[in-house]
């Protein structure tokens, strides 16, 4: 049966929150048996499990406060999204945020600020973060607006609230376009998903700050470009390893080194894969593939599982896994809030 559109929005923010939840198990690590994976998540299932809910992070906080902001202002107001990320810092800092990302988050919440995107420039020495804290939380974006124009730009301000270097902003955007073109549908075929990547990301680095920045960290004169023809040529091959996967795309806290990735794990998951289980449709497969990545497994998974829940829809996800996800519910309740805005904008 097709997958509606609410179904799409509904599958997109609980996935997000769903690989956040128990992505959190592996943050870090350097490896991942696959069967310590899939040992983690047959335990969902075990209605008599005692470590109680998995805890969201800072992936997932973030999220909740652009798709509040996006909802109470009704499209994007900057001054609101940046008091937004300070509240709920302030509420929980002990989210697991970025060591970086922390003192932008204690500035923004002053109120003599006028400037609310000069915080994230001072970072690093004015060069700004390349963290993947942007890309994270992107994908409310493409739920709020109906025009890819607009996804993009208000994806892009919205990272720059935290991540003024252009390769941390660029995988905001290129996260905000994945969920956006999976909601349409496109990844019934995969060429073409890519492609449009690799095109609308082709306009986004044509542009003098992203070529110096790319100079400056010594990497291809268009970075996310360079990384989306990789994905092509993995997606090419009839059998990719994880190290493989890791050595050409990376699995760290840079936004390079982690969206590409993500994008990849929903499009290698589009078919089974060996090593996974056999009942595991696309979304759990999706799921338990970024974990297997290792490195910063909660961003991967969640940006993968925004990717694929849009595809998939809400209903593939199983409950039992769901259950065991704190704010599961809430990103459920902010998407419908943010389809029924989308269905009047
Ligand atoms: P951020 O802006 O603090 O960036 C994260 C880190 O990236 C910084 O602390 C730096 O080490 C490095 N970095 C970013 N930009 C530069 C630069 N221009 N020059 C040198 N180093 C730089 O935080 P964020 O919001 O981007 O968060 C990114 C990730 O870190 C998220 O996954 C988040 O969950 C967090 N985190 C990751 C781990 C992990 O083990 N993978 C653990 C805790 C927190
Ligand atoms: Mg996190
Ligand atoms: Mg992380």
């Amino acid at each position: 049966a097709p997958v509606s559109l609410l179904s799409r929005f509904r599958g997109a923010l609980a996935a997000a929150v769903l690989g956040d939840c128990v992505g959190g198990e592996f943050e870090g690590a350097e490896e991942v048996p696959l069967d310590r994976v899939l040992q983690h998540l047959s335990g969902l299932e075990d209605e008599t499990r005692g470590d109680g809910i998995l805890q969201y992070s800072d992936d997932t906080a973030m999220m909740r406060c652009v798709a509040q902001s996006l909802l109470t202002r009704m499209g994007f107001d900057e001054q609101d999204m940046a008091r937004s990320f300070a509240k709920e810092y302030s509420l929980a800092p002990g989210r697991g945020y970025g060591s970086g990302v922390i003192q932008v988050l204690r500035k923004l919440a002053s109120p003599h600020l006028n400037d609310v995107f000069q915080p994230a420039r001072a970072q690093f020495g004015g060069r700004g973060s390349f963290g993947n804290g942007g890309a994270m939380r992107a994908a409310p974006f493409a739920l709020a607006f109906r025009n890819v124009a607009d996804v993009m730009r208000y994806a892009r301000f919205g990272a720059m609230l935290t991540h003024s270097c252009s390769l941390g902003y660029n995988g905001a955007v290129l996260q905000a376009l994945a969920v956006y073109l999976s909601l349409q549908g496109d990844l019934a075929i995969p060429q073409k998903f890519i492609s449009k990547l690799i095109s609308k990301m082709e306009e986004m680095e044509n542009d003098e700050t992203a070529h110096n920045d790319a100079k400056v960290l010594k990497l291809a004169e268009f970075p996310y470009c360079a990384r989306l023809h990789r994905v092509k040529e993995l997606m090419e091959q009839n059998s990719v390893s994880i190290e493989e996967v890791i050595s050409k795309l990376g699995n760290g806290i840079a936004a390079l080194e982690s969206v590409p990735t993500a994008i990849f794990c929903v499009l290698h998951c589009l078919e089974p894969r060996e090593g996974l289980p056999e009942h595991y449709g696309g979304l759990e497969r999706t799921i338990a593939y970024s974990l297997a990545l290792g490195g910063d497994t909660d961003t991967i998974a969640c940006m993968a599982g925004a990717i694929a829940g849009a595809h998939y829809g809400i209903d593939v996800i199983p409950q039992s896994w769901l259950k065991c996800c704190e704010g599961a519910e809430e990103a459920e309740q902010l998407a419908n809030r943010l389809y029924k805005l989308y269905s009047i904008m």
